[in-house]
């Protein structure tokens, strides 16, 4: 028997064994007795709101490959989580959600703040929640849910922890070696591979899992052997494949009948950390191109389990792609043609808007190579596809699940990570003006932390994804679309009023100038940009 010590204590421990030192949350009474005397090496990141809370923790999560440790407030505080907890569940990032509940004294008669069903409160967007039955099983609670939210597919977890918890006498829990990859069934990828081989025309198709496992420089090397187009799955939230290279296709669109068309010729359609296919709208017929054979390697068995043909690898990416390239290279395939050259968009005329394009050109001029850029600006993504192209692993993050409000605290997240790391990458955050306010407080963390981030709001005034979808359910162009005008938001003024410093830009040469010095400076800037 070790000698007991307080279950805050066993969890202190254990945090420092899992490198969770750092503690994104929002605090209230059920939570403040865990940080009693807070140790000297952990650091609290607030957020103003749980959403943003969660927001950072994943961009912190997925920057630095590992579980962040979140603390929220009971019911409410977890309420408020939600939808980035959606999010990060979608985007398959590991954070350890604690949420604080009332004391296991008083839970019989219904007190203030109590969470009536913790467990079922995040359901069912975290893998793994628990209460646990005794205070002194928290620590072997939290040391589960390290694990849980590690092992692929990775997400979201949530351990609720009654307030008198903290001090009660328990064991000390050991850290141990628990896999968090997993290699592919010999039998089936040798299928695979062989598929990969005696096809003539391979179309690759890559998903988020390739840069979430580190697996760029495979997912390239495997292109390059065998010639293979490739794309971009549809809403990818991250990019894992260098977006100037002579084999790269483009970007596949979330409409069947689309992938279709764009995969049409392929005799193989080979997913990468890729469901087959993430779908925006309805669609008939099939959804493979005619002749085409689908195979796919991923992480989610679940995901594997849809795929609606073909053959399905699980196993961790990095290590599927390496068996592959394992094998003796088949003789090369003709080259496929290269695509057409990104068009040059000229700058606007006196007294004309500046176009997102015209703004995102200018970005990809002005920005360093290795630069970081977090989307979250429905319109101007495509318009991005076109003219702000990826070139390095790990240098863009956006959401998986559509939920807006995740992208400007992941930001400050991932930009926390790269200052832990010593890495001085810039990180630019290209924001919708309507994306922009369902997190807007992540500004202030920004100020707070002193944080090199670009933060660019793209301002059109309104939601224009949802003026531009509305013609899917019958809208006329002319009709109006209720609930879609964004008038009078003033972000430079947002932006000030939380300690970060605003520049409102309406010209060429302003965005120009104005750019190249946030892009140099040492604090967060906001560049509110009026776009047409
Ligand atoms: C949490 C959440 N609420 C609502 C939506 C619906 N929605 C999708 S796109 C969009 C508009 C976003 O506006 P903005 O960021 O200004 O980008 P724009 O469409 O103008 O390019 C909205 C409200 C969503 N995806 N997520
Ligand atoms: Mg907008």
């Amino acid at each position: 028997m070790s000698t007991p010590i307080t279950v805050r204590e066993a969890v202190l421990q254990l945090l420092r064994a899992f490198r969770m030192t750092t503690v994104f949350g929002n605090p209230g009474s059920t939570e403040l007795p865990l940080f009693l005397d807070f140790p000297h090496d952990f650091r609290y990141v607030l957020g103003l709101q749980e959403s943003v809370v969660v927001g950072m923790a994943d961009g912190y999560a997925q920057a630095t490959r590992n579980a962040a440790f979140v603390n929220l407030h009971s019911a409410a505080g977890v309420g408020h989580a939600m939808g980035n907890i959606f999010s990060a569940h979608k985007n398959r990032t590991p954070l350890v959600i604690t949420a604080g509940q009332q004391a296991r004294s008083i839970l019989p008669f219904e007190p203030f703040l109590y969470s009536a069903q913790a467990t079922e409160l995040p359901k069912p967007y975290v893998k793994w929640s628990v209460e646990p039955a005794r205070a002194q099983d928290v620590p072997l609670a939290i040391a589960r849910a390290y694990y849980t939210a590690m092992l692929p597919p990775r997400g979201p977890v949530l351990v609720s922890i009654p307030a008198d918890d903290w001090t009660v006498l328990t064991e000390p829990v050991a850290p141990r070696a628990v896999s968090t990859a997993v290699r592919a069934e010999p039998a089936l990828l040798a299928r695979l591979g062989d598929a990969l081989d005696a096809c003539e025309r391979p179309a690759f198709v890559i998903g988020a899992a390739v840069d979430r496992d580190g697996a760029w420089h495979e997912a390239v090397a495997l292109a390059e052997r065998h010639h293979a187009r490739v794309f971009v799955a549809p809403m990818s939230g991250r990019c894992g494949f260098p977006e100037d290279h002579h084999l790269f296709a483009g970007f596949l669109p979330a409409m069947r009948e689309r992938i279709v068309q764009l995969l049409g010729g392929h005799d193989l359609v080979f997913a990468i950390g890729a469901p087959a296919f993430t779908y925006h709208v309805e669609g008939q017929g099939p959804h493979l191109p005619e002749g085409a054979q689908l195979v796919q390697l991923i992480e989610d068995p679940a995901v594997a389990a849809w795929a609606p043909s073909g053959t399905s690898v699980v196993a961790s990416i990095r290590l599927g792609l390496q068996d592959l390239l394992a094998r003796p290279a088949r003789a090369a395939r003709p080259l496929p043609a290269p695509r057409e050259p990104r068009p040059q968009i000229a700058p606007p005329a006196d007294g004309e808007r500046l176009s997102v394009a015209y703004v995102l050109q200018t970005l990809a001029a002005l920005r360093p190579r290795a630069s970081v850029v977090v989307e979250e600006a429905p319109t101007a993504r495509p318009v991005m596809h076109r003219h702000l192209p990826m070139l390095e692993p790990q240098t863009f993050y956006t959401m998986c699940s559509g939920g807006l409000g995740h992208s400007l605290p992941a930001a400050v997240g991932i930009a926390l990570a790269r200052r832990d790391a010593g890495d001085p990458a810039r990180v630019i955050a290209l924001i919708g003006d309507g994306s922009a306010m369902y997190a807007i407080q992540a500004l202030w963390s920004a100020a707070q932390l002193v944080l090199p981030i670009t933060f660019v709001i793209l301002k059109n005034r309104r939601y224009a994804a949802l003026r531009e979808f509305a013609g899917v359910f019958g809208y006329k162009p002319e009709d109006p679309v209720a609930g879609t005008d964004l008038p009078d938001i003033d972000f430079v003024k947002l932006a000030e009023g939380q300690g970060v410093r605003g520049v409102l830009i309406e010209d060429a040469h302003t965005l120009h100038d104005a750019l190249t010095l946030a892009l140099r400076s040492d604090r967060a800037v906001l560049l509110e940009v009026e776009v047409s």
